[in-house]
């Protein structure tokens, strides 16, 4: 009986460490904060529109391709990361706007 809840618990803990992280991704005064971001394979960015205008969200890159759209100050888009490598985003409207995120 001892065994099984040590081997539960062992289980309980290992989901533990292995739970994906969300990282948050600021578009402030048109730029990305921060510019570089290193996460793990199954780890989440929200990207949250900290200005009194719109941003996009875009990558074209073979790791993560995507294009979130365009929106408002105070709106967030959730990103999940499947796969390892170097993705570079960019906003759409600001083309200045760009960022790299490394999946591990
Ligand atoms: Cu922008």
């Amino acid at each position: 009986m001892q065994i099984r809840i040590l081997i539960l618990s062992l289980l309980m803990l290992s989901a533990c460490f292995t739970q994906a992280a969300e990282f948050t991704v600021g578009q402030t005064n048109k730029a990305f904060t921060p510019t570089t971001l290193t996460i793990k394979k199954g780890d989440t960015v929200k990207f949250i529109n900290n200005d009194a205008f719109f941003h996009n969200v875009f990558s074209l890159s073979d790791v993560k391709f995507f294009d979130l759209g365009s929106f408002p100050k105070g709106e967030f888009k959730i990103v999940t990361f499947e796969d390892a490598g170097v993705v570079d985003v960019e906003c759409a409207i600001h083309p200045e706007m760009k960022m790299i995120i490394t999946v591990k």
